[in-house]
């Protein structure tokens, strides 16, 4: 039986999330975290969520972007992920992230992207995203560069930012 389970998201600031993130050689062995992260993620509640924010250094990202509440999930794995292809047309959209709870910040980015990654089974896999999906995606790839979404904001918001989380961390483990 393959029992699913929430795992623990790593909050900025953590070396593991400035970190690149190592390339998957033997994706079938990801099933396991891949069920693991897309249940933490739809618990948290989350619209990604990339390996390293559990701890795991290695490059695979889970999404499910779907909005409306009576439709049907739509989660996806992506191992190895690559942007083969970016617009030049951008949009913003402002952004949260697990690992930074309660901040939210626009941020600009291509407003569509062409991705490259091998599914679960091993299979080589291609598609263009835009929208939500498209932000997402980048979003959750600069994680596995070890970029969070703040490193696009001027020094000094980057910094009261990432003073308010570690005070949160400080409340936290005192708790
Ligand atoms: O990678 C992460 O930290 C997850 C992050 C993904 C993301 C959000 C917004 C723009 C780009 C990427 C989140 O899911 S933050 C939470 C969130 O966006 C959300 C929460 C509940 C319902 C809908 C969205
Ligand atoms: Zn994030």
């Amino acid at each position: 039986m393959n029992t699913m389970a929430l795992r623990d998201i790593l909050i900025h600031p953590d070396p593991r999330l400035k970190t690149v993130a190592g390339p998957v050689s033997e994706p079938s062995d990801m099933k396991k975290l891949a069920d693991d992260m897309l249940e933490t993620m739809y618990h948290a509640p989350g619209i990604g969520l990339a390996a390293p924010q559990v701890g795991v250094l290695q490059r695979m990202l889970v999404m499910d972007c779907v909005k409306e509440e009576d439709a049907p999930p739509q989660p996806m794995v992506l191992i190895n992920p690559k942007i083969v292809w970016s617009s030049e047309e951008t949009n913003v959209y402002e952004e949260g992230c697990l690992s930074i709870p309660e901040i939210y910040n626009d941020i600009e980015r291509p407003a569509e992207v062409e991705v490259t990654w091998t599914s679960l089974e091993g299979n080589e896999q291609s598609q263009r995203f835009d929208g939500l999906w498209a932000t997402c995606v980048q979003h959750e790839i600069d994680h596995l560069d070890g970029k969070l979404f703040i490193d696009y904001l001027k020094p000094l918001k980057r910094q009261m930012i990432t003073r308010k989380m570690q005070k949160l961390k400080r409340e936290k483990a005192r708790a």
